[in-house]
Order: C-alpha cells, then structure tokens, then sequence
C-alpha cells in the first residue's frame, strides 16, 4: 500500500462517465500534459491534458484538483477533423498579455489535400476564463505531410515585449522546421516571426522536441533549445532587441521652386533630420549602438522606372545621387543622435506634382566579434525590434499656387456638349464652329 506522502503525489482522472466519456475510452488521455494557473481561475491550477485519440478526433480536457485529489474535468476541447491527434501537443502561456493564461494544441495529423496543410496548432485565448462561451480558436497551418504542431511549447516571453511566445515544431518539414510565433495584444501573430530550420544545422527530423523558458547565458532573455531525431540538439541564444525610437524633421515642408534657399550654392535644397535613440530590456543593458541611416529619396518615382530629381550634398562618391548615408553613436539607452542629410533638386525639373518621397531605414552597425574570447559564448549583439519597420516613408510636397491648403490640386473639368447624328445616305455636316467645350 502506498505511503501517505506517496499517495498525495497521485491525482487520478474520474471514472468514464457521460459527458466525459468518450474521453475516458482508449484515449490516450495523459499523451500530453501541462499545468497553469490562469486557465479556469486566476488563483487555481488547471492541468491540460491531450488526449488525442478521444472520439478520433481528439480532444484536451482541462481538469481540476479536488480536494480528494481526484482530477475533474471542467472543459473539453474537441478536435475539429477525424484522426487529426488533436492534442497530441499541448502548451499554455498568456500570449495576450491580458493576465489569463491561454491555451495552444497541436493536431499533427490535421489532413487537407485541397489546401495542401498537413498538421495544425489551435490558439484558443482565454475568454476569462468562462471557456464555455466557446472561444473559437485561431487555426496556424503546416505544410503538407509536416505533421505541423507534433511539439507545441511555452518557450516564455522571448523578445521581452510583455506578450509570451510559442514554438511549433514540424519535424517532417523537410529536413524539420520550428515556427516561432509572437503574442500580441490580439492574441497571436500568425505569420512566424522566425523559421529555424534544420537544414541550416545539418539536422534531420529537427523540432521533435522543443524546450525553453530557460535564460542560459543570463542576458535576461530566455533561449531555445531543439531536439530532433538525428542525435543532436540546437541551442539557439536570444539576442536583446533594442526600439529604436526616431523623428524626423523636414526644413523646408513644401519644395517652393521660387526660392532659391541652397546655403553657399544656386538652387532650391533640402534637408531631411532624423533623430534616433533606443530603448531596451532590462534597464540596465546599455550597450554602444551605432546605427547606420540611409537616407533615400525620389523612392516611388524611381519604382515607375522615372528618373530621379535630386541630388544629395553629402553623399560619398560611391553612392548614387538619391542616397547619403550617414551613422549615428548612441552611447547608451535614451541617448539622442541625429543625422543630417541636405539634397538639392535638379534644375528645370518638369514632374512639379509628384512630391519626392523619402524613405530612412536604419540598421545596426556589425560589431567585430572579439578573437580571444572565442572559447567563453560571446555576448550577442542586439537586435532591432520586428516592427515597427526599420524603414520610415515621408514625402515633401512641391508649393502649389491656388490649390487651397492641403496643397493637393483637384481637376474642376467642365463639359459641355452637342450631339448630332448623321443621317443615312446623306453627306456629313460638321457641327457649326460656334460650339464651344469648355474646359
Ligand atoms: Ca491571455
Ligand atoms: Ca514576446
Ligand atoms: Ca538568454
């Protein structure tokens, strides 16, 4: 007979009984199993069990604890399609941010030849808890014969931007793949922010397993690890993300063709200013970051294949005339570089509609990697944060006489006509010359 202690480790499921029991029967209910508080309730532990083969769909229950440490049921989630292994994976984390834990499933065996998907993971958001409302859960397919969602794992808040992130392994994605997923404030961001693939590894069957969660290197970012079924496993490091915070200033707002304003030259210029500063997790990492600026223009002119109008001052010889890049130092968090960059427009331009569009992007600067401490794992340089993008669209405005101020002008055609029909068999007369079209 089992201790005392030993039997208050053991927690056992109910006995088959409706409506639990289709779940119960051969079900393979304890395939998969994580826990969290968050689920049902903000203060009690919910556990989560996949049990894929429940009436051939699958399906994932969400028990309790009671206080005779019994497991009982409180919700179940079904697979949508037969033999999908619904809940052959299962993870839980709060992608939203929102304080409720949600809850992920993976169907490995999902099946749609039309669409070509093979394998899928369910993101269901937790409605508050009150799961009977039947939140509809956000599908994320695989590819075809990937079995897409074989893993499904928690791997905490990797970029450190408060919404937690998950990772899907499909081991059968060529050589294996493992999709990394952002959380959001709408749930989850279903294009991968991130494809590891295994081919890059030389690994076969990569992203069987996933772990994460665990910050090694304690740059306070959590990292990766992925097993696969070639005898090896990958750790991947996070590197910090910096937010790039920028302004830019454009003097003068309206090219006006009339005043020459070129300083020490003939002609009409302008000049962008863009400012950048950064911020990043935790406070105090404060690393030297030089970002370099590109400063572009005529950008959507050049797209049509027109000629560019302008020329940049500063530019090095190398660059062509619609660039300059320039770099800017900033020394630690919240310190504010500028860059500046004048262009001068061509002379007797024709296109006086079109305005000339800027794009800035912005990039880190590489660092060196240092030889002697080859052996020690180096300390990751930082990357700039997905979104926003990296490079900022403005446009300047050519002064237009008598278009009002919004300086757009809109055509006022007027129209007037006559009409006149040509008899058959008779010879054509004009219309009389007093017809006028205005316009
Ligand atoms: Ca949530
Ligand atoms: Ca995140
Ligand atoms: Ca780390």
């Amino acid at each position: 007979m089992a201790s005392a202690v030993e039997d208050a480790l053991l927690y056992k499921t109910l006995e088959p009984s409706t409506p639990f029991e289709d779940v119960a029967h051969n079900s393979y209910l304890g395939f998969s199993v994580d826990s969290a508080k968050g689920i049902m309730n903000l203060e009690e532990l919910t556990f989560v069990a996949g049990a894929p083969r429940a009436n051939h769909t699958g399906a994932v229950v969400l028990l309790k604890k009671d206080n005779v440490h019994r497991l009982v049921p409180q919700h179940i989630f079904w697979g949508e399609e037969l033999a999908s292994s619904f809940g052959y994976s299962v993870a839980t984390t709060d992608l939203n941010n929102d304080g409720w834990t949600d809850v992920i499933v993976g169907a490995p065996n999902f099946f749609d030849r039309k669409a070509e998907i093979g394998g899928a993971v369910y993101v269901y958001l937790n409605p508050f808890g009150h799961w009977d409302d039947q939140a509809r859960p956000i599908r994320l397919n695989g590819t075809y014969d990937s079995m897409f969602g074989m893993t499904v794992s928690n791997i905490g808040d990797l970029d450190q931007d408060g919404y937690g992130d998950i990772a899907v392994g499909a081991p059968f994605d060529e050589d294996g793949k493992v999709f990394i997923y952002r959380g959001s404030d709408a749930g989850i961001e279903t294009k991968p922010a991130q494809v590891l693939d295994g081919h890059d590894f030389d690994v076969k069957r990569f992203g069987y397993s996933i772990s994460g969660g665990l910050d090694i290197d304690e740059n306070h970012y959590p990292d990766v690890v992925v097993g696969s079924l070639n005898d090896s496993v990958v750790l991947f490091r996070s590197r910090p993300v910096i937010h790039v915070i920028r302004e830019v200033s454009i003097d003068p707002q309206y090219i006006d063709l009339e005043q020459k304003n070129c300083k020490g030259r003939d002609g009409v210029c302008v000049e962008v200013k863009a400012c950048f500063m950064f911020t990043a997790h935790p406070h105090h990492y404060s690393p030297h970051i030089t970002l370099v600026v590109q400063f572009e223009a005529d950008t959507e002119r050049r797209k049509l294949g027109l000629p560019h109008r302008v020329n940049f001052l500063g530019r090095s010889s190398l660059e062509p005339e619609y660039t300059q890049t320039e770099e800017v130092e900033l020394h630690r968090q919240h310190h504010t570089d500028c860059a500046t960059a004048i262009f001068q427009l061509h002379e007797n331009i024709r296109d006086k509609l079109r305005p000339i569009s800027l794009a800035i992007t912005h990039t880190i600067k590489p660092v060196p990697p240092r030889r002697h401490s080859a052996k020690r794992a180096q300390k990751l340089p930082p990357v700039l944060n997905i979104s926003p993008s990296n490079m900022l669209h403005s446009e300047v405005n050519f002064l237009r006489e008598g278009c009002g101020s919004d300086k757009i002008c809109q055509s006022n055609l007027k129209l007037s006509y006559q009409f006149g029909t040509i008899p058959l068999n008779s010879d054509f007369t004009p219309l009389p010359k007093s017809v006028i079209v205005t316009v």
